[in-house]
């Protein structure tokens, strides 16, 4: 093998420059509060997380009980946009609806 190859299998084999990282994730919650129907949360769960009415009821029992739950886990900027998302529905219809972002 050439020194050119040689130098070039080195560059290529090393892990810091093959490594690919994973965009960090984050995970969607949402808040419970005393004024937003659980109707419009379960239309909300299926509408902006896609999650089908038993998955969607669930999320918001769990939430209506524990105070907090998780809706989903994704990259920042799909993440961000759920939450805009949420809250806009949300302020569209007059209700107090609270969703944040926490890093995994
Ligand atoms: N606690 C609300 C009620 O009793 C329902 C609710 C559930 C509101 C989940 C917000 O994130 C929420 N109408």
């Amino acid at each position: 093998m050439s020194k050119d190859n040689r130098e070039l299998e080195e560059i290529v084999s090393s892990d810091t420059d093959l490594e690919v990282k994973e965009p960090p994730l984050y995970k969607v919650l949402l808040l419970n509060d005393d004024y937003t129907t659980m109707e419009f949360v379960i239309e909300v769960l299926r509408y902006v997380f896609s999650k089908p009415i038993e998955e969607a009821t669930r999320i918001m029992l769990n939430v209506h009980r524990k105070g907090v739950g998780v809706c989903g886990i994704y990259p920042y900027e799909i993440a961000e946009t759920k939450v805009s998302a949420v809250e806009s529905l949300a302020r569209e219809r007059g209700f107090p609806l609270k969703c944040t972002l926490e890093r995994e």
